[in-house]
């Protein structure tokens, strides 16, 4: 009547640990497309882990009503002048949103709306960020420590990665003389 206990869980800055927890890892060869300097991705150890994610799904994916919970850490690193960022998707059932909060390291999150409006948050240590419905979201580690941050989303929200490996977000972060700079596209 109560559902099932939540499994013995817990996750510190880095790590989610117990069981069930399923692991996701994204390397250069999986992000080819997303970043601006193709040449300097295809020179680059085609097996370097860019980002890994543990997630924990109490429930089948598109439940309605159910929650996911994930880590993600990016590590630090550029593809050319621009740096290590998740692929950044479109949640594929539009409305749905999500919460992101900074657990180590200091990045930028990027949210676009469907008309291509950028902007972006500092996500550090004890940040919370809101992603409303309708709005993609990207993360980009623009420290050189290892970033990473929690997430919760609906079980249902699903993952539209299509829309955004076509046409991209509308802003990129890169490094020039040693600082950070948002280039629009
Ligand atoms: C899922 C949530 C995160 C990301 C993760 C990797 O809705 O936003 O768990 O999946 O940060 O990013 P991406 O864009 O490769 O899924
Ligand atoms: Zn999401």
């Amino acid at each position: 009547k109560y559902g099932n206990p939540t499994p013995e869980i817990v996750f510190d800055a880095k790590n989610l640990s117990g069981k069930p927890i399923e692991k996701i890892e994204r390397k250069i060869m999986d992000l080819n497309m997303i970043f601006k300097d193709k040449g300097a991705s295809e020179t680059m150890d085609q097996n370097q882990i860019v980002y890994e994610v543990d997630c924990y799904f109490p429930v089948e994916n598109d439940t309605e009503g159910g929650l996911f919970f994930g880590i993600t850490r990016i590590k630090p690193g550029k593809v050319g002048d621009e740096y290590f960022m998740t692929k950044g998707h479109f949640h594929s059932n539009r409305d749905r949103g999500e919460f992101y909060w900074g657990l180590e390291g200091e990045g930028q999150l990027l949210l676009m709306d469907e008309k291509r409006r950028a902007r972006t948050e500092v996500i550090k240590k004890g940040s919370v960020h809101y992603i409303p419905g309708y709005i993609a979201h990207r993360v980009v580690n623009t420290g050189d420590t290892e970033l990473s941050f929690g997430a919760c989303w609906p079980s249902d929200a699903g993952h539209d990665y299509a829309s955004i490996e076509e046409k991209g977000f509308s802003i990129r972060i890169v490094q020039k003389n040693g600082e950070q700079h948002i280039i629009k596209e």
